[in-house]
């Protein structure tokens, strides 16, 4: 039987860079993951009879909104819903079953790589049909749904069973339970050349990866152990838990920083890698080497033809506003496009379907090609797994030798988290206020070329994306950008981004942080983060 329930609206439900993000006690409040799952189906048009996909990374409430979600495709009147097995998919899983099965669209509950919990993270996004996330036109309507909702629909059945793979009718729709591993995995087959990766894996290559505790565990486990012969024991924490073990599931040198002492040891394996929550991030450390997502994007796409995916090179590359420009002096060299977005996958979607780019990246540990419509965290290790087995050097001489062609840019991310909503704003606007009158100035050696706050023209539907972020740039190539993050879930994380490009060679073992420091030092003089922030350190640094 179909229910239509009267709701009130929330006003709240804003999404941010990737969905609606929010405390799992807020999505617990009554009515308020219907209102949000209501809002996206009423944004949609011609859904009648289709597929919607949906699936998650697992963390604490998943399986309830699953249920609720499967209950209210079925009374708005979705032909068939693949799920993937417990409720399972990783965000990249999700974005290839979107693709492979033509569905309409897929909603996938993650909160990424934050803490998950009853108290912590939760989240919701919609895909559309290519995959990828909701662009901005769809995200706004949905959030424009949500501020009106009256009434939402759903069927009042008994609770889908949600372990038992196969089909099964709700209230005269299909839902069909899936293995949530084996298409993604044909598809990573296909894209790479396996059985050079088990030579060199044979060949005593040890590699080591964390799925920490998050939706990537089983993928792992199956494509690196099972298929490429990893030794049993080289997929750490793969067993995905709802509160990710009480961990951040966030591939980074301080989340992760047991595999980071691991692999700069003196007997460390010879590959390093990570995931995050949902399993779109990646973590790259080859022995003694921490490779930042701003140079794997770099080396690669530079690299990418040796694998059988992308032996024709690529059409072109994308690249966040804030990542750094590594990826674009390969782009140069290659002899193809290179394109700067704005943070989140959302805004590659275009530029993949248009067949203008093959490889994206940004600097928060995201890379991802047009094999789906996200990022993929294991795409990235498997992709340097098979440039590794054919070029049979170490991570540490192709970074070199990267750096020695390309020049490195040494680059690093400073956040500080849960800083106070209105002196993060406040430091936002003072920085805005300063724009016209930075160029020429100078600060110390470092003498300011331009700076603006960055705005996206969209090459393919023509839409415009303002204030996506502070850039101060200096003359020589170097920068410092400010700006706020839309998927935190308490206060205001500011992310400073800095980035210093050194062409010399004999210049390229200074420690990254000391190799940016005037840069730190006048960003805080240029925005005032300590005085305004009362913060003396970040939260984090990568
Ligand atoms: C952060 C990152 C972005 C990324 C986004 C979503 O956004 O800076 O680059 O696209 O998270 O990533 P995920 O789905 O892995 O959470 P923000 O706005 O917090 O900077």
């Amino acid at each position: 039987m179909i229910r239509t329930v009267q709701t009130t609206p929330y006003k709240d439900q804003k999404p941010g860079t990737s969905g609606l993000r929010k405390k799992v006690p807020v999505f617990q409040q009554t009515n308020y993951a219907e209102n949000f799952i209501q809002s996206i189906f009423n944004s949609l048009e011609g859904f009648r009879g289709e597929t919607l996909v949906i699936g998650g990374d697992g963390r604490y409430y998943n399986r309830e909104v699953i249920q609720i979600a499967i209950k209210m495709a079925a009374a708005n009147g979705f032909g068939r819903v693949l799920v993937g097995r417990g409720g399972i998919l990783s965000t990249p899983a999700a974005s290839n079953v979107i693709r492979k099965y033509k569905a309409f669209g897929g909603i996938v509950l993650s909160a990424s790589h934050n803490p998950g919990g009853p108290t912590e993270d939760f989240g919701i996004k919609y895909n559309i049909g290519n995959g990828g996330p909701a662009p901005e036109k769809v995200t706004d309507a949905i959030y424009a749904g949500t501020r009106t909702i009256e009434t939402y629909k759903i069927a009042e059945v008994a609770d889908i069973n949600l372990d038992t793979e196969g089909s099964q009718n709700v209230a005269g729709m299909e839902v069909v339970v899936i293995d949530p591993v084996t298409d993604y995995a044909e598809l990573m087959e296909k894209l790479f050349d396996f059985p050079a990766i088990r030579n060199l894996i044979g060949g005593g290559f040890r590699i080591v990866f964390d799925a920490m505790s998050a939706v990537t565990g089983p993928y792992a486990k199956e494509i690196l152990e099972n298929r490429l012969g990893a030794a049993k024991g080289s997929v750490l924490n793969f067993i995905p838990l709802p509160d990710f073990g009480g961990h951040h599931p966030d591939p980074n040198l301080v989340h992760a920083r047991a595999l980071y002492e691991e692999m700069m040891g003196d007997d460390a394996p010879d590959f390093g890698a990570a995931s995050d929550g949902d399993g779109d991030r990646n973590l790259i450390i080859g022995k003694g080497i921490f490779i930042t997502p701003s140079d794997s994007l770099a080396m690669l796409a530079a690299n990418a033809s040796l694998a059988p995916g992308y032996s024709k090179g690529l059409a072109g590359i994308a690249r966040s506003m804030p990542t750094s420009a590594a990826a674009d002096r390969v782009a140069e060299k290659l002899g193809i496009g290179i394109y700067e977005t704005p943070t989140g996958w959302k805004f590659f979607g275009n530029l993949m379907d248009a067949g203008l780019v093959t490889i994206c990246g940004e600097e928060s540990a995201g890379t991802g090609s047009n094999h789906v419509r996200e990022k993929d965290g294991l795409w990235a290790v498997l992709l340097w797994l098979n440039i590794l087995a054919v070029r049979m050097e170490s991570v540490q001489d192709i970074a070199r030798q990267h750096w020695t062609t390309y020049g490195r840019n040494y680059y690093s991310r400073h956040d500080y988290e849960e800083v106070d909503a209105d002196a993060a704003n406040g430091l936002v606007t003072a920085l805005r206020d300063q724009l016209a009158t930075l160029p020429g100035k100078t600060f110390g050696k470092l003498k300011v070329a331009t700076a603006d706050d960055f705005s996206y023209n969209d090459p393919i539907d023509k839409s415009v994306s303002n204030n996506q972020g502070i850039r101060i740039l200096f003359e020589g190539g170097s920068r410092v950008v400010f700006r706020l993050s839309g998927t935190g879930t308490s206060g205001a994380t500011l992310r400073v981004y800095i980035e210093r490009y050194e062409p010399d060679a004999s210049r390229h073992d200074t420690e990254t942080q000391a190799a940016l420091a005037d840069l730190i030092a006048v960003a805080d003089e240029i925005a005032g983060i300590k005085t305004r922030t009362g913060r003396t350190e970040p939260t984090v640094i990568t």
